[in-house]
């Protein structure tokens, strides 16, 4: 029987175990660096078998929040090198979330306060995180479909990028209600040229973004992670879900990505927030399967030994945890978390949750 913390190959990935550290958005990225801080906290947690980084911005349009670092220019490129160096120090393996929040922006991050891009022209009811504590997204502009190869390359050049800051794999986040899921979803995309409309269509920009990366750094390196049902981020539900995200998985799975990773239920909530069969979508995709939200430690012993899932991921737990592996393992108590130092602040919250 596959144990949770046995070794696995994930593509061109070996792992120690198949506890995950999920992407985490933690907003203490001064100038879109991840700075000394971050090293600490990185290096803290290398004991999982995969670590997700936080959202990292693959261009300025793709940043909606304040203080969430990049991963397109040669200085993040140099600061990100650091994390991944002090992550392979401990023997850890990371991988970069590369992250482009599509409407969910405010003109205030955007180049020249210029309007956010997404599928629709349409506003996410919404507020994001800035300077000024949390204010109302702003009205996105539709990309042209002649724009939208430009965006596909973003996405490839930052996976290039990640992979000369040392990381070891990316996962493409088309979660939450972000730029992905702005075109996969038909209660947010409107459009009527090739990338709306149809399941096919509306699905057609995410497979471009995975066959991109998946060609520039190799489909072994390459994961994605998508939340069927999530309500995140004024994402509306799709109106035929399950066969989207068939779809979506389907066209996936030739290109032998190195894992897809999947949010159940509402982010951060509700498991059952909407039914959805979970394992159908794995036969569609084929290959391995990360899951997400709410793990206690007998479900993911659980998910991992009946075969429901390759490898789970752990968000807050190990925010609060940095050796959640060995408390697994022990099943030693686990500290709770403080929510006021998720976002933005110092090193409290962030790098002072001691181990065992
Ligand atoms: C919380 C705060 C800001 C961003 C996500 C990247 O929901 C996020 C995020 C979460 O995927």
């Amino acid at each position: 029987m596959p144990n949770l913390f046995d070794p696995i190959q994930l593509g061109s990935l070996t792992l120690a175990n198949r506890i995950v550290m999920a992407p985490l958005t933690r907003s203490r990225s001064k100038g879109l660096l991840p700075g000394e801080m971050a090293v600490e906290y990185y290096r803290q947690r290398a004991t999982a078998g995969l670590i997700i980084s936080e959202g990292t911005q693959i261009c300025p349009e793709g940043q909606g929040y304040l203080d969430t670092p990049g991963i397109h220019s040669r200085e993040q490129v140099a600061a990100w090198k650091r994390v991944t160096d002090a992550v392979h120090a401990e023997g850890g393996k990371i991988a970069a979330q590369l992250w482009h929040v599509g409407r969910i922006s405010h003109v205030m991050f955007q180049p020249e306060g210029r309007a956010p891009v997404s599928s629709t022209a349409r506003a996410a009811k919404g507020q994001t995180f800035t300077g000024s504590g949390f204010v109302p997204v702003s009205e996105p502009r539709a990309l042209s479909t002649e724009e939208i190869p430009a965006v596909v390359a973003s996405f490839a050049r930052a996976a290039e990028c990640a992979m000369e800051a040392g990381f070891d794999a990316v996962e493409v986040h088309g979660a939450n209600g972000y730029l992905l899921d702005q075109f996969m979803r038909d209660s947010i995309n409107d459009r009527s040229d090739d990338y709306g409309g149809s399941i096919a269509h509306r699905a057609r920009f995410t497979v471009e973004v995975m066959t991109a990366v998946a060609t520039a750094i190799g489909p072994g390196r390459s994961g994605l992670r998508l939340s069927p049902v999530t309500p995140s981020n004024d994402a509306g539900p799709d109106s035929q879900a399950q066969a989207l995200f068939n779809h979506v998985a389907e066209q996936l799975s030739p290109l032998g990505l190195a894992f897809l990773h999947v949010v159940e239920g509402q982010t951060g909530g509700d498991r059952d927030i909407a039914p959805f069969d979970y394992q159908a979508m794995r036969r569609c995709f084929g290959g391995p399967w990360m899951v997400n939200n709410g793990y206690t430690r007998e479900m993911a012993l659980k998910a991992v030994a009946e075969g429901q899932a390759d490898l789970v991921a752990f968000g807050r737990d190990f925010i609060s945890n940095p050796d959640l592996v060995r408390r697994l393992r022990l099943n030693a108590a686990l500290q709770p978390l403080d929510r006021a130092t998720l976002y933005g602040g110092d090193a409290k919250g962030y790098t002072d949750y001691p181990s065992l």
